[in-house]
């Protein structure tokens, strides 16, 4: 047998537990070593039952993902698994799956194989592969309507959420929860059920319903995705696969499931959606920060600024269980900050997200001040005022003067530059920089700013915060904009220049909105607040290189107070439940100032829209990469999925410049360079990687920054 798979044996249950870390994935040797054990129990007459078991965190987290990517056709290595389930099935005496931790994917597959399933309370159960752009593949789409129903089955296949232990047990995917000694209950059960006859689950009919029933659910579930995930394949797949169990014998449904399963194996999509999964778990991995770097416990903290970013950070540090304190200048600023902090968690208990218990729980932790006299016992402050260098550093220095040393010095900033805020401070090695994304509270992304003398320790410590408060932490260097906003500058400049050369509002956002965008960039414009960038394009106006061609329509909307969303008009028009509109109005002052600035209109095609916005992206990104200011082109990409609504399914900016070949995007890069001058320079990085024939992935993993 592997030593991935061990056999033993207690009261005459034989345990097959699997041991491959460190979330016991089917890696190629654990179905083999499964299949060896279950032949060996056959020859033995003294076993009764079988107990089949995880060693370690967790029962199996589905297929070897890895294994994936080394398949580029022909026949996927996991569909070895299903002739291992219907062995399983078949065997002579019961076999009891114990899940602890998770049964996902493959994993679940396999414990529905079973005979039994018993889990711990804590245990989750998942069909997750649709995150991967994938199905099920080993007849999780055929098992699971036959132990959970139909309409269960469709929705945590299309959803890929797991469902807990207490609702695993409702649905009858488990038959009992264990308390205590998952083995030893195990066991237990196993003892109960060994003279009973073993159900299969492959012929438990009794839950797939009647045709007209299911036509119901398959319908909905469809109409639902067009709404939501239009243009996926793999939702849209699993549901054609979980309609097959109903339709079709077992066997037939199993090969109905195979021939979808590899079509969206083999399919860009999941390419891409692997390459994120991984991508987001390389992330944490800072090559010149050991893992075993110093990292300091968070406590307490002090929000310093109780506006939108600053009430939604302190929500989210009080959603941790971290107490806060929240500080603003005066008592009017405080009181707003913290009704609004309670509205929104009114309005979380009233969708349902959290009990009241809870919301009080959490808004207990958040104590507003007006002082810095609390400050002096804080493990990290995170300064969220208003965006100007003059007060960011006028509160660095006091922060300087009453935190204890070793006190983490962040700053929320979105623009500025941490070393210039450092300075400031007699301590620059404990400041750093944590931009958040509004909403605070929802939006995924940390960017993690590392100033030139922030310490190891402290870095190590935001990013293992980052986690703690359920957020992908990504590690960028000090540069104008960061990453997010140094890449988003030139994409909503090319969304604006295309509108002063005769694109309609509504075509460029329908263009990137129809390659996956969760929003075109003048609707997102609209949605943060024009006027920021206004302002922000003001107090940067000295760096601005004469002669270079700027976008100016924004500015002049701006100066007719058309902020946005908040202002009730931006580049659409808005009702006062912020729903958007065309404003005929916004197109008749376009034509007039396009006029007057003597700018050539012409039709503009989706295509040319698309490839403007992504490819200033890119070339932008590009630029970053060969600074340093990221440390791998698949970071740029999780900034952007998680933060700008870049679609998963395209594996992120870079990746997706990948996939089209960089050799296209830089000729695409060099003729727009032609058409609209400097500020298309193609970046160095891309005309190299183009002229060499390589991706951006080539060059991290060639840099050793990337697996
Ligand atoms: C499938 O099963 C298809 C089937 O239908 C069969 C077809 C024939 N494979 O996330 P973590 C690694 S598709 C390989 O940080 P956590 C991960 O990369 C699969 N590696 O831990 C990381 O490595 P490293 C369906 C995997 O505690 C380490 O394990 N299943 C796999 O926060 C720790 O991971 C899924 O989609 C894997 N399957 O979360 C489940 N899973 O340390 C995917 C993890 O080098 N996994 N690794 O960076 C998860 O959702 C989470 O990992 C889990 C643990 C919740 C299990």
């Amino acid at each position: 047998m592997t030593n991935l798979v061990q056999l033993t044996s207690d009261n005459g249950v034989a345990i097959i537990t699997i041991n491959n870390p460190p979330v016991n994935a089917l890696s190629p040797g654990v179905p083999e070593g499964i299949s060896e054990a279950l032949d060996q129990i056959a020859q033995n007459a003294s076993v009764k039952a079988t107990v089949l078991i995880g060693g370690g965190r967790t029962f199996v987290a589905g297929a070897d993902i890895k294994e994936f990517g080394k398949m580029t056709s022909g026949k996927p290595r996991g569909a070895g698994l299903l002739p291992l389930l219907l062995k399983i099935e078949d065997s002579a005496k019961p076999v009891i799956v114990a899940i602890h931790g998770t049964a996902f994917g493959g994993g679940m597959e396999l414990a529905m194989a079973g005979h039994y399933r018993v889990a711990l309370a804590t245990a989750q159960f998942g069909q997750p592969e649709v995150k991967l752009g994938l199905i099920p593949g080993a007849a999780g789409t055929q098992r699971l309507p036959r132990l959970a129903g139909v309409a269960k089955a469709v929705e945590m296949c299309v959803s890929g959420n797991p469902v807990n232990a207490e609702e695993a047990l409702k649905l009858g995917i488990v038959d009992r929860i264990i308390e205590d000694d998952l083995l030893s209950g195990a066991i237990a059960f196993a003892l109960e059920v060994a003279d009973k006859p073993a159900p299969k689950t492959r012929e438990r009919n009794e839950k797939l319903r009647s045709a007209a029933e299911n036509a119901l659910i398959f319908s909905a579930a469809r109409e639902a995705l067009a709404k939501k995930q239009r243009g996926l394949l793999a939702p849209a797949s699993a549901i054609d696969a979980v309609e097959a169990a109903t339709k079709m014998p077992f066997d037939e449904g199993c090969k109905a499931e195979q021939k979808l399963f590899i079509e969206c194996l083999f399919s860009e999509q999941s390419k891409s959606l692997i390459h994120v999964f991984f991508s987001e778990r390389e992330v944490a991995k800072i090559p010149d920060i050991p893992k075993q770097t110093n990292v300091f416990p968070i406590h307490s903290a002090v929000v310093v600024g109780a506006g939108t970013m600053g009430g939604g950070i302190a929500m989210v540090l009080a959603n941790a269980g971290i107490p806060v304190l929240l500080k603003e200048a005066d008592q009017a600023a405080l009181d707003r900050g913290m009704t609004t902090i309670r509205s929104n968690y009114a309005n979380s208990v009233k969708r349902g997200r959290f009990s009241q218990q809870i919301a009080e729980e959490r808004l207990k932790r958040i104590t507003p001040t007006l002082t810095y006299d609390d400050f002096s016992n804080v493990d990290l402050v995170i300064e969220a005022v208003f965006e100007g260098m003059a007060l960011k550093k006028e509160v660095f220095r006091e922060l300087d003067r009453v935190c204890k040393p070793g006190a983490i010095l962040a700053s929320n900033t979105s623009t500025l530059s941490i070393d210039e805020i450092a300075s400031a401070t007699s301590r620059p090695e404990s400041v750093i920089g944590t931009h958040f994304f509004s909403p605070a509270n929802v939006m995924r992304l940390l960017e993690i700013v590392r100033g030139k003398a922030s310490s190891k320790e402290v870095v190590a410590t935001c990013m293992q915060l980052s986690k703690t408060l359920g957020k992908v932490g990504v590690l960028v260097g000090n540069c104008r904009g960061f990453v997010g906003n140094r890449m988003f500058g030139p994409y909503r400049r090319e969304a604006q220049f295309l509108i002063e050369e005769g694109a309609s509002v509504e075509a460029v956002d329908r263009a990137l909105s129809d390659f996956g965008m969760a929003m075109g960039p003048l609707a997102t414009g609209d949605l943060a607040g024009l006027d920021v960038g206004w302002r922000i394009r003001k107090e940067y106006l000295h760096l601005e290189v004469p002669g270079i061609r700027q976008p100016f329509v924004e500015d002049r909307l701006c100066e007719l107070g058309r902020y946005g969303q908040k202002t009730g008009a931006g580049w659409y028009k808005y009702d006062d439940q912020r729903r958007a509109s065309p404003d005929p109005a916004v197109g008749e002052l376009i034509r007039n100032w396009v006029e007057e600035a003597g700018t050539e209109q012409r039709q503009i095609s989706a295509a040319e829209i698309t490839d403007r916005c992504l490819y200033a992206l890119v070339n932008e990104g590009a630029r970053i990469l060969e600074e340093g200011y990221a440390l791998r082109a698949s970071d740029i990409d999780i900034i952007y999925i998680n933060g700008y609504g870049f679609p998963a399914h395209r594996g992120g900016p870079m990746w997706y410049a990948d996939a089209v070949g960089l050799k296209r995007v830089y000729d695409r890069v060099c003729e727009f360079h032609r058409q609209h001058g400097e500020i298309w320079q193609p970046a160095p990085l891309l005309k190299q990687l183009a002229e060499q024939g390589k991706t951006f992935a080539e060059f991290g993993r060639e840099q050793g920054v990337t697996a």
